[in-house]
């Protein structure tokens, strides 16, 4: 069956890393950046944000294209079927590109690529 019907458990880290550390910091913790693959997932762990936070803040979940540019891959290995870009994105445009990729872009329910090495709060998930 597929990744998306095990069952994870979510944990908000408000500490601002590069998308890189958060990973790494996402392992040592048995799991990894949070993939996302519906738009209930994606609500989930938006108010789980919001819920740590008090707000609808950036923050990286597990998707990147650092290795080919356009091919989005999950730091999880889970295939990517569901997104949920904003209008526009993904664009590349920043300097050096933009291979990793932050949630609650404009404060909704959308993502952007955006620089891997921006510091930003992350999401990680942990299969139970
Ligand atoms: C550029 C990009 C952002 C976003 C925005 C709409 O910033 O760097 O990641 O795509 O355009 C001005
Ligand atoms: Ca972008």
């Amino acid at each position: 069956f597929s990744l998306s019907n095990i069952r994870r458990c979510f944990f908000v880290d408000t500490r601002h890393l590069t998308m890189a550390e958060a990973e790494l910091s996402c392992i040592s913790h048995g799991g990894n950046l949070a993939s996302i693959h519906s738009s209930w997932e994606n609500l989930c762990i938006r108010h789980l944000i919001y819920q740590t936070c008090r707000a609808y803040v950036t923050a990286w979940i597990g998707l990147f294209d650092a290795i080919q540019e356009g091919k989005w891959m999950w730091t999880d290995g889970s295939r990517v079927a569901y997104t949920s870009w904003g209008s526009g994105e993904p664009n590349n445009v920043g300097h050096g590109g933009e291979h990793c990729t932050e949630i609650n872009w404009g404060g909704s329910h959308y993502w952007n690529d955006i620089p891997c090495h921006f510091r930003k709060p992350f999401v990680c998930a942990r299969k139970l």
